[in-house]
């Protein structure tokens, strides 16, 4: 058996070191990680859970208590946070590796984050194929929490089977004004930081707002700090019940999509572009569709 069918084999049994070694030869696409993936035995049945929603409305908060019901109930549950920007209370700390894996004294849950910033494109392909690594292993849950602003929020629907938006009372004065990309991808929503002032009828609001959907989508109010709520929620996650085979449909080619797409640029790094343009832009017969021209081939 060679080192990646074993650790394919590791995983499978519950090793969290080479659930981390796994996941580090794929977020860096290191040599080996293309076969591996091919390897993976995928368990598609898992439920990936997305948490989106602008910065600060207590994402992170809501999925620790989260954790903390589900792994009460022996659950075993995997978290992925893409730029994180705030702590997981668990334990686990933005971006430090070493001190996630300290988490280990929490042995049902495994936290990860993943920076995005700076990268060049790819951040979902990444995330599409991390995910399938957690999903080769036997978590009961898998969480990925992404602020939802600019495209991350509409990514996170072609990824997750159940995509919930995480909002605050505050967000009732703009509520015509939230991006509408929010507005229709969650499958159920959270008003989050119900102990303020007009969580009820912000709440309201936004159950009246999402009528206009085809199906029903539930608004839930938590106060995620103190885990009132959650129950609620969770009751409502494990009764979502069988994915609808279009969603499925959807997600895979979403998927398919992304990954095609990663997979087509792989070999284009901008800041090598930016120097192939500023070496050529000057000239007077510059034209940027004969310059992109030697990019269709390959
Ligand atoms: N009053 C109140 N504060 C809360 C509640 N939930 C979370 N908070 C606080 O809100 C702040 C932001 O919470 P986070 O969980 O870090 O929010 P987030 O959405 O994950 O933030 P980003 O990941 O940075 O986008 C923290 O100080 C929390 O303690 C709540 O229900 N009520
Ligand atoms: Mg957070």
């Amino acid at each position: 058996m060679n080192s990646h069918s074993s650790l394919i084999v590791e995983i499978k049994k519950g090793s969290f070191i080479a659930l981390a070694r796994v996941l580090t030869l794929v977020e860096n696409s290191l040599d080996g990680s293309d076969d591996l993936l091919k390897g993976l035995k995928i368990n598609q049945r898992i439920p990936v859970i997305g948490i989106t929603g602008p910065p600060g409305a207590g994402k992170s908060t809501l999925v620790n208590s989260m954790i903390d019901q589900w792994s009460e109930a022996g659950k075993k549950i995997a978290v992925i946070a893409v730029d994180p920007t705030s702590p997981f209370n668990l334990g686990s700390l933005l971006g430090d590796r070493i001190r996630m894996s300290a988490h280990f004294n929490k042995p049902n849950v495994y936290i990860r984050s993943v920076a995005t910033r700076g990268s060049v494109g790819g951040l979902s392909a990444k995330i599409i194929e991390m995910v399938d690594v957690l999903r080769s292993a036997d978590f009961d849950y898998i969480i990925v929490e992404t602020v939802g602003v600019g495209q991350s929020e509409i990514e996170i629907a072609g990824l997750a089977d159940i995509t919930v938006v995480v909002l605050v009372p505050e967000a009732g004065d703009e509520i015509q004004h939230i991006k509408s990309g929010l507005m229709e991808i969650g499958n159920v929503f959270v008003v989050n930081k119900a102990d303020r002032d007009g969580a009820v009828s912000f709440a309201n609001k936004l159950t009246k707002m999402l009528h206009q959907r085809k199906n029903v989508v539930p608004v839930f109010k938590t106060i995620a700090d103190k885990g009132i709520g959650t129950q609620d929620l969770l009751h409502w996650i494990r009764n979502a019940g069988e994915e609808e085979s279009d969603l499925r449909l959807f997600l895979y080619v979403e998927k398919a999509f992304k990954l095609i797409q990663n997979y087509r640029m792989r070999d284009i790094v901008k800041s090598e572009l930016q120097q192939k343009v500023a070496e050529a832009y000057d000239k007077p017969d510059f034209n940027l569709y004969k310059f992109i021209n030697a990019y269709k081939e390959n």
